[in-house]
């Protein structure tokens, strides 16, 4: 490809706007240009690298059983009334009206489209496991796009779905999704953990996210130093023993604590510690109020939370509702003398003697707080954020927490789609069952900014010779003169008989401008035509390493066919 005759527009200064080195790299590159917010035009470089991840992505779902297909991304509101999301998801979930104002969803995930068509199509056993793919853009209006392709509006994804009629072949078909993934992001040169995850609103039991570690990621992981488990810091159980101090339980007291709020203040002005503290929150569980109490030095889960109510939404109750059924500010809420309210307690309070709580009155606390004694706790649940240093839950090491970004998940879901949308299918007795479902999607967009974020230097983009948009970057110093333009060309030629995949800098600019540009597209070989070009010599320089050699033409070929692996 000529450089005079595709769109590569670079930029040198940093765009204000861009949040993260990929984002500012991939704009500046001429990689992207944002249409609107958190929607993007993939610019002639960033679509051969797309291209490239979904050949990837293409041959590891073939090889992994799963069958092309491309829905619609248009749906159907019926549909999503169907499955009962059409209700439960918010503005996320981007909605038209057409022409007869019948209304619609842009797709955001195609478990009903795919849910709805295998019903009719599929209704019997013999016909199942299916696995289907579709790689198609996907439309969510996320309340605060960001990091460029990281988190976007519309964005491209992989997303496949699977169908059985028993566990078995679920988990069959799981794994090899899952042997699969880690096929594609280990292609794609990413740095990645597979850990285990929490389904969320998908329901199902088994899940796991790939994740790219990366300080800009916005999920936490907790991994283990001795051990490959690592899970979502949303998810990850706590294994922990809470020894009791042998201290003999006093009177309870009232003492008053004027404007000592939060857990550090209150353990400060009463001269204790915070993990001798019941940090008391009011949360609103779907409709109903639950007191929870976590130890003071500890954090409280609101996806376990969920998850023990299998609740659909669980928040911190506010400031008011807090007052009328507390009485109380929220700094001053405690256990003690809560009525009608169901009182969960995370495992940790059991290690608190003569402790420290709300006294349910503003400016109040008690001291001497012994639970069981004082007041009592409906359950006591596995509720708090796991800690770095906590014993890793598969009792390997401990646990340290690292940033991802996550590029793929997969679900083993069930029958929640099969059963709202009576896609059933006859087993081998002639009994109708609900279909078991699987579904297993990728980032291919946020794949390759993640690729961006994992390889760049200070000079730029340096792509993995797998994903780069050209393998060779061919840069006549001087297109007036006439050796360096004609070698250059020859070069060209050749190396694109070769089958080699080159671009060449054949415009008219400064040297400067095309070796600074050439390091920030980061093709990841390149070949400088300069003032040797009548003794047939040219310079390899190899983007990612800075290593040059003075080449004569002849030996270019064997010399890349090494350079590119
Ligand atoms: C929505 C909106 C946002 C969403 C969803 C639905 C996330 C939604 C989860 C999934 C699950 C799997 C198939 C591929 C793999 C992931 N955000 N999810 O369902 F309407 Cl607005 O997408 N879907």
């Amino acid at each position: 490809m000529k450089q005079s005759m595709t769109l590569i527009p670079t930029l040198r200064e940093v765009p204000a706007d861009a949040d993260t080195k990929s984002h500012q790299l991939l704009l500046r590159a001429g990689f992207i240009r944002q249409n609107s917010s958190g929607v993007y035009s993939y610019l002639p470089l960033a679509r051969r690298v797309l291209q490239k991840i979904e050949t990837i992505i293409r041959e590891e779902m073939d090889h992994a059983g799963a069958v092309e297909l491309l829905m619609p991304a248009l749906q159907q509101a019926e549909l999503w009334q169907e499955s009962g999301r059409w209700y439960t998801y918010g503005p996320e979930l981007m909605r038209l009206r057409d022409r007869n104002e019948r209304e619609f969803a842009l797709g955001a995930t195609h478990e009903e489209v795919i849910t709805s068509l295998i019903r009719d199509e599929v209704k019997s056993y013999k016909r199942l496991p299916l696995a289907l793919y579709q790689i198609q853009t996907k439309f969510r209006d996320e309340k605060r796009p960001r990091f460029g392709l990281l988190r976007g509006r519309e964005f491209i994804m992989k997303d496949a779905y699977s169908f059985h009629s028993n566990a078995e072949s679920l988990d069959d078909v799981y794994q090899k999704m899952y042997d699969a993934y880690s096929a594609v992001f280990r292609r794609c040169s990413l740095n990645f953990r597979a850990v285990i995850a929490d389904s969320g609103a998908m329901g199902g039991k088994d899940t796991h996210e790939f994740m790219v570690l990366s300080d800009i990621g916005e999920d936490t992981i907790a991994y283990s130093d001795s051990s490959d488990y690592a899970a979502n810091v949303e998810m990850a159980p706590v294994i922990a023993s809470y020894e009791k101090s042998g201290e003999v339980a006093r009177e309870l007291e009232k003492v008053l604590t004027e404007n000592q709020k939060s857990i550090e203040e209150v353990s400060a002005f009463l001269n204790t510690k915070p993990e001798n503290c019941i940090k008391s929150l009011l949360f609103k569980v779907d409709e109903q109020f639950v007191l929870v109490l976590v130890r003071g030095d500890y954090e409280i889960n609101d996806i376990k939370l969920k998850n023990l109510f299998e609740a659909g939404s669980v928040e911190l109750a506010s400031a008011e509702e807090t007052a009328e059924i507390a009485g109380a500010e929220i700094g001053s809420v405690g256990p003690i003398g809560i009525k009608d309210i169901e009182i969960v307690a995370d495992h940790s309070i059991n290690s608190i003697i003569n402790g420290v709580c709300g006294a349910n009155e503003t400016h109040y606390h008690y001291v001497n707080v012994n639970p069981e004694r004082d007041f009592a706790v409906s359950r006591y649940e596995d509720l708090r954020f796991i800690q770095e240093g906590d014993l890793s839950p598969d009792g390997n090491g401990t646990i340290k927490f690292a940033k991802g970004i996550e590029v793929g998940h997969v679900f083993k879901l069930g029958t929640r789609y099969s059963e709202a949308m009576d896609a059933s299918f006859l087993d081998e007795n002639g009994r109708s069952q609900s279909m078991i479902m699987g579904c297993y999607g990728i980032g291919v967009s946020r794949t390759l900014a993640a690729v961006a974020e994992q390889f760049n230097d200070e000079r730029g983009l340096v792509w993995p010779a797998d994903l780069a948009p050209y393998q060779v970057h061919i840069i006549p110093v001087n297109v007036k003169d006439d050796l360096q333009r004609e070698l250059s060309e020859e070069i060209y030629q050749d190396l694109k008989k070769a089958g080699i995949e080159v671009l060449i800098d054949d415009r008219q600019e400064r040297p400067g401008v095309k070796f600074a540009d050439s390091d920030l597209i980061g093709i990841p070989v390149r070949v400088t035509v300069g003032k040797k070009a009548g003794e047939g010599i040219v310079e390899l320089k190899v983007r990612s390493t800075g290593e040059v050699a003075e080449i004569e033409k002849s030996g270019i070929l064997s010399e890349l066919k090494k350079s590119l692996g």
